[in-house]
């Protein structure tokens, strides 16, 4: 028979080696994910824009705009929805500041996209495609705003935000329909859905962390939604956000 005496060293080193392994292997990323949605048998009805006094952008459009207010897409799923961690990350942690920018363009007499988000201290591209007369205040209460005329010539402007701040508006003096809102946060936490409703936050550490949602219509009428959710190490939650009309939004995991 063979002898199955293992020497008390070997269990030791082998011991060692794995937890040396088990402390190079870093921690997977969680991460939350979602629809947002509109529920109800009646969609919202937005008002028409008149932009008839300035014809270049008037003409660009086959159907009448219309204020982007409420924008639902098919499947009623929510576009512009503002979706970000508020609570549950580590106090004072630095986040490196991505090196692309974020862009904003005037494209029929309206800013596309209507909602962004941004870090602070991270490159603003506002441009200018329509080839008229724009003037982009921004209207931040807690840092310096700035007012910038855009001209034709002018096609292009960058700025960067000093500290977090959301939400606040973007408008334009010349059009006084155009208008648009920003949120400065100070992490890479956040999502804005698109056309499709999707929203996900994805890279964060296992913890439990407190979610706010921020729709232009509804945060002013119904207050701030805010909802908990605990991600264990690398786990990928779902969580979909429903608004019906008249009511608070509500999510759903
Ligand atoms: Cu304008």
């Amino acid at each position: 028979m063979k002898n199955l005496h293992v020497s008390p060293y070997r269990v030791m080193m082998v011991a060692g080696l794995c937890l040396l392994a088990a402390m190079a292997q870093p921690a997977s990323a969680a991460s939350i994910s979602g629809t947002v949605r509109y529920e109800g048998d009646t969609v919202p009805k937005m008002k028409a824009i008149d932009m008839a006094k300035e014809e270049k952008c008037h003409t660009s459009y086959s159907e009448p705009p219309v204020s982007e207010m409420i924008v639902i897409g098919s499947d009623k799923t929510f576009e512009n929805v503002f979706v970000r961690v508020v609570g549950g990350l580590p106090k004072d942690k630095e986040y490196p500041v991505p090196e692309e920018p974020v862009i904003i363009d005037q494209q029929g007499c309206r800013y596309i996209p209507h909602v962004i988000g941004i870090q602070v201290n991270q490159t603003l591209k506002i441009l200018n495609s329509d080839g008229v007369l724009h003037n982009v205040n921004a209207k931040p209460k807690m840092m310096r705003p700035f007012n910038k005329a855009m001209p034709p010539a002018i096609k292009e402007f960058d700025h960067t935000f000093n500290r977090a701040e959301f939400p606040f508006e973007l408008r334009c003096d010349v059009h006084g329909w155009m208008g648009a809102y920003i949120g400065v946060i100070k992490h890479p936490f956040f999502s804005v859905t698109a056309k499709g409703g999707e929203y996900e936050i994805s890279g964060l550490d296992a913890g439990t962390y407190e979610i706010e949602v921020w729709q232009e219509f509804w945060a002013p009428k119904f207050g701030k939604m805010r909802f908990t959710v605990t991600l264990g190490d690398g786990e990928s939650k779902v969580v979909d956000i429903v608004y019906p009309y008249g009511k608070q939004a509500e999510a759903r995991q």
